[in-house]
């Protein structure tokens, strides 16, 4: 991908493009997208179908007050990943660590833990929903991901975020169990969708997904990538582990996990 020509017209543009029109050249692009198109089709994806055609794709999850945040947190599925690779990580405070964004952009990029919090924040407190049938209310800061797709600049076949993570999910044992989520442009775009550096104000523990984590509000918990190490923008989904666009949509459940 490294080795893409970038027309020169095409590069302009992009250096021009706001956030608003590199929003809409995403719809564009994605209505496009032969994968996107079979999926639309696709009877079960109704609240895929009514977000984003009824135009409700920027639409806000509730945010709740200090009030309201839940007393205990629960912590699901990998509560540490497992590995000298990571533990050395946490040995070293994640001083070593640094969040890799490549793909189908102009610039790729590795941010240190300094570097996300120097830019821009946003605080939010949600409402975590598992399929498990608990739900949890925290307050989330970090960097809204659209400050560093801007900073990476996408190339015009981007049509998919995917955030590879650290940890092997434990009950994987067929060896395909990297945990890995995706998002489509308008919730990458979407306010509220951000690379949570901490909980209830404190630095991420690693039960909760140190040291970055996915927040993708209007979806389920397993959207809610923690351990984020690698974010790749993809043209397609069909390449990536078992194809289905994440960990758990490879095993049966639904990849657009709308609320
Ligand atoms: N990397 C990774 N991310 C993950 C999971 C996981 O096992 N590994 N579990 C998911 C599920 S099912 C839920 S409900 C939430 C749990 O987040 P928490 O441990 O902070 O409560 O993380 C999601 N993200
Ligand atoms: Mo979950």
């Amino acid at each position: 991908m490294s080795s893409f020509q970038i027309p020169r017209r095409r590069l302009l543009a992009l250096g021009a493009a706001s956030l608003g029109s590199a929003l809409l050249g995403g719809c564009d692009r994605l209505s496009e997208a032969p994968d996107f198109q079979a999926f639309l089709a696709s009877a079960e994806r109704l609240t895929y179908r009514s977000q984003r055609l009824l135009g409700e794709g920027r639409s806000m999850a509730r945010e709740f007050a200090a009030a309201d945040l839940s007393p205990v947190f629960k912590v699901n599925g990998t509560r540490a990943p497992e590995g000298e690779d990571y533990a050395a990580l946490v040995e070293s405070n994640f001083s070593d660590w640094r969040l890799r964004v490549d793909g189908l952009v102009v610039k790729p990029l590795d941010l240190s833990l300094a570097d996300l919090q120097a830019l821009p924040q946003r605080t939010q407190i949600t409402r975590h929903d598992c399929v498990e049938g608990w739900s949890a209310i925290g307050k989330w800061t970090g960097v809204p991901l659209a400050a560093v797709l801007e900073r990476a600049a996408l190339l015009p076949a981007a049509r998919f975020v995917v955030f590879h993570c650290a940890d092997m999910y434990e009950h994987a044992l067929d060896g395909t169990g990297q945990y890995y989520e995706s998002i489509d442009l308008i919730d990458a775009f979407h306010p509220q969708t951000i690379l949570a550096l901490s909980l209830n104000d404190a630095p991420l523990t690693v039960g909760h997904g140190a040291p970055l984590r996915l927040r993708v509000e209007r979806q389920l918990g397993y959207k809610q990538a923690k351990y984020v190490m690698r974010i790749e923008l993809t043209e397609r989904l069909s390449d990536i582990g078992r194809g289905k666009g994440g960990f758990w949509p490879d095993r049966g459940y639904e990849w657009y996990a709308g609320i």
